[in-house]
């Protein structure tokens, strides 16, 4: 089934004008990116050329896609804006909440019984508002996005980090907070700053037991957890062109792990296969027809430098598979060093799980290389040393495994096969023992792999690697194991060694499925009832925010200096919170309880400047909003990282913290903010995060002059007597600076529609 079509075609219809109005302004040849933006601009044609890095600039997405832990949020918000429909197509995928235990079935009945009523208020809205409906165990939002939704040249936001892996159907789709899916589905433009582009050239080919994951581990180890930011990464060169459609995806999926703002690859012909066995044969003929415009100008690949920011070239017949962690994604190690690298860090070397899925890599080429490595440890003889669990991306994918056996071999490998779905990835996971905390390593080929991300346990050493590797390496049961070079001794006493993987790009005899999960909307939705219950504990509706009193803001107290990496993962905990998304007052109990704390570098405790004890982040910030005192968050570098929760934004909002300073944000957790209503602020001078003490009365002057490009001030009003006073940049424009103004954006939505 090809979904919206008549979208696709007027897109592309207006491409040929969009693109040659962008070549007039910007005068040069146009890499793909800038001509997937310039074809978007709400404005139409291009007027003039926009400042990479700097220009804000509004944007039409064709189309939204959102998952059940943040759609609830992002659809409270909407259901705030008075809208009867959405106003460009949009999806609800119920992939978060379903915790991997014993197995697919089993667990998909659980999680259905136990959240039913947040599925059923996401199909409510959903049928209400013209929403399709992706019903939980249908796929993991970005599988699905690909198999169903993406096509070549198109711009989508999501609300989710990760929506960037539709770069591997030569996309531009962006993970944002539910706010902006907002204004989106409320058909307001949706602003993004003109990105800055890096071009990284592949050369060579994939081969023996390197695949798509490696480029990004590589990439990752290069460019580091910020080094993509406000950036798009467009691949280019023959590597690319020489790796399949899900492969690419792969690689546009963990730019979200290096802080990109998306990333993409030029429309060719392992797009135009996959798009044909994925049912959309209409849009590859579609795509054909404009395949100049779904790549870049001949001139800006063969001369990189002259048209991108930064070029990386990676060759790849050189590349090596690689073993990412722990603690970060951009901890590279290739596996030849890992044995060196282990033994220097005390990384523990036995492998007690090895975990396959994720959006990232559950396709059905990665499950079929996956298998070819299972086969083989079945005909040599060997049996896995750690445990091993598949999370298939989509039913399609698990429908299609299951029918070409792949799934029996993994199952005879004693495997477990969860749920179509996130899991462990997203801290769904009843590990067995991870309460008791031991020091343990798991390999797995998901994105992230932050602390306590897959099993709570802080002292989970996991690595990220690709699905090929973590199979050989959940056989051997050691982490250095190096299926190049090591052999492992079978059942029989004898020393084998594992081929290099082998399996199919896309199912020889076509993808199956017999329900692939898909509901579609009401027609007339208008007289569909939506229902919240006052006493619910996990959805609730919104209040609006109160809006600035128009005074500079006078004795805040610190709620806490967070110490080293502060992710999203550490101001809003996922796992088991996450079955509170839609309840703003519940959620906001794990606000930051996971950040350290700089003063005693303890995790949620910090003190209670009221009464001078030391208890729990959000215990003390809620006293605070009793006694009417406002307070700051004070913060380290690329604070926000991770995910596009804004809960991490809301809560503090909600709990009465008034701003956020940090050295420097990962872009979507400050867009949050500011869509929330708060001051998001960095250091002028990074060293005074070390004035900061534990007992300062805080001032932020400078409110009443608000203003794009100015400098606000910070007071800081010692214990012992002294002041100290500093400067602080923020990024605000006039229009965001007007959401700061009316107690966040929604507010003005809100008004609008009043109108
Ligand atoms: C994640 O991978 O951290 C998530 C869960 O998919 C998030 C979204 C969320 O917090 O719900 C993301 O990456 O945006
Ligand atoms: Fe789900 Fe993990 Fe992908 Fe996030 S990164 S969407 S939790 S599978």
């Amino acid at each position: 089934m090809v979904f919206d079509l008549e979208m696709i075609k007027a897109v592309y219809a207006k491409m040929d004008e969009r693109i040659q109005a962008a070549r007039k302004v910007v005068n040069k040849p146009l890499t793909l990116s800038e001509k997937i933006l310039y074809a978007h601009l709400t404005e139409g044609n291009a007027a003039k050329a926009y400042e990479r890095g700097k220009s804000y600039v509004d944007f039409a997405p064709d189309r939204v896609a959102m998952q059940d832990a943040t759609a609830q949020m992002a659809l409270l918000q909407f259901m705030q804006a008075g809208r009867p429909k959405v106003a460009v197509p949009s999806t609800v995928h119920c992939d978060h909440l379903i915790t991997a235990k014993v197995g697919a079935e089993k667990d998909l009945a659980v999680a259905n019984s136990e959240s039913k009523e947040v599925y059923n208020f996401l199909a409510s809205v959903s049928n209400k508002y013209g929403i399709g409906f992706w019903k939980p165990g249908a796929g993991i939002i970005h599988q699905v996005v690909l198999e169903n939704y993406a096509f070549p040249g198109g711009m989508m936001i999501g609300t989710d980090s990760h929506t960037v892996n539709a770069g591997g159907l030569g996309m531009l789709a962006i993970g944002v907070g539910g706010a902006d899916a907002c204004d989106v589905m409320a058909g307001l433009p949706w602003e993004l700053k003109f990105p800055k582009l890096i071009g990284i050239k592949l050369t060579g080919k994939l081969n023996g037991w390197t695949a798509p994951k490696d480029v990004i581990l590589k990439v990752a180890g290069l460019l580091t957890v910020k080094g993509g930011t406000g950036a798009i990464i467009e691949y280019f060169g023959e590597g690319a062109t020489s790796m399949s459609c899900t492969g690419k995806g792969t690689i546009c999926n963990m730019g979200a792990e290096i802080g990109a703002t998306t990333s993409t690859f030029g429309y060719d012909e392992s797009m135009e296969r996959y798009l044909r066995a994925t049912g959309r044969a209409e849009v590859a003929d579609l795509a054909n027809g404009i395949k100049s415009h779904l790549t870049a100008d001949p001139e800006v690949y063969a001369n990189p430098e002259l048209y991108f920011d930064q070029v990386i070239e990676i060759d790849l017949n050189a590349l090596m598979p690689h073993l990412n962690g722990p603690f970060t994604p951009d901890l590279a190690t290739p596996i030849s060093e890992m044995k060196e690298a282990a033994a220097k860090n005390d990384w523990p070397l036995k492998v007690e799980w090895g975990l396959i899925g994720s959006c990232t890599n559950s396709s059905y080429e990665d499950l079929s290389r996956a298998a070819s490595i299972a086969k083989q440890a079945i005909e040599k003889g060997l049996t896995t040393k750690a445990e091993f669990g598949i999370n298939p991306g989509s039913e399609q994918v698990r429908y299609t495994a299951e029918r070409d056996g792949l799934l029996k071999t993994f199952t005879d490998l004693n495997a477990s096969i969860f749920t179509n779905a996130c899991g462990p990835c997203i801290g769904m996971w009843d590990r067995v023992g991870a309460e008791k905390a031991e020091k343990n390593t798991i390999i797995h080929s998901f994105n992230r792999n932050f602390a306590k991300r897959a099993d709570g346990n802080p002292n989970t050493f996991a690595f990220v690697a690709s699905p090929e590797m973590v199979a050989a390496i959940a056989i051997a049961g050691d982490l250095s194991f190096n299926p190049v070079t090591d052999t492992l001794i079978n059942k029989d006493g004898v020393a084998v060694k594992l081929d290099p993987p082998s399996g199919d790009e896309l199912p020889v005899k076509g993808f199956a499925v017999e329900d692939a999960g898909y509901i579609a909307p009401a027609a007339d939705g208008s007289a569909i009832e939506v229902a919240v219950s006052p006493t619910s504990d996990r959805l609730q509706l919104l209040d609006p925010f109160a809006a600035w009193n128009g005074q500079d803001l006078d004795n805040l107290k610190l709620l806490i200096k967070a110490k080293g990496k502060c992710t999203t993962d550490h101001i809003s905990m996922a796992g088991p919170w996450l079955k509170y998304r839609g309840h703003l007052d519940n959620i906001s109990n794990n606000m930051l309880i996971g950040a350290v704390n700089f003063f005693n570098e303890k995790t949620d405790c910090v003190k209670n400047q009221l009464t001078g004890e030391y208890q729990s982040v959000p215990k003390v910030q809620r006293q605070y909003k009793a006694a009417g005192i406002g307070s700051i968050v004070v913060g380290d570098e690329n604070y926000g990282e991770g995910s596009s929760r804004e809960h991490a934004a809301m809560e503090p909002r909600h709990l009465g913290v008034n701003a956020v300073l940090v050295k420097s944000f990962a872009r979507i957790h400050e867009t949050n903010l500011k869509k929330q209503g708060m001051l998001a602020l960095t250091f002028v001078n990074k060293d005074d995060y070390n004035k900061i003490l534990e007992d300062d009365q805080i001032q932020i002057k400078g409110l009443t002059h608000f203003s794009a490009g100015k400098t606000l001030t910070i007071v800081l009003n010692h214990a012992n007597g002294s002041s100290e006073e500093f400067e602080v940049n923020h990024t605000y424009n006039e229009q965001q600076i007007e959401w700061f103004k009316a107690g966040g954006a929604l507010n003005i939505i809100r008004k609008q529609v009043s109108k």
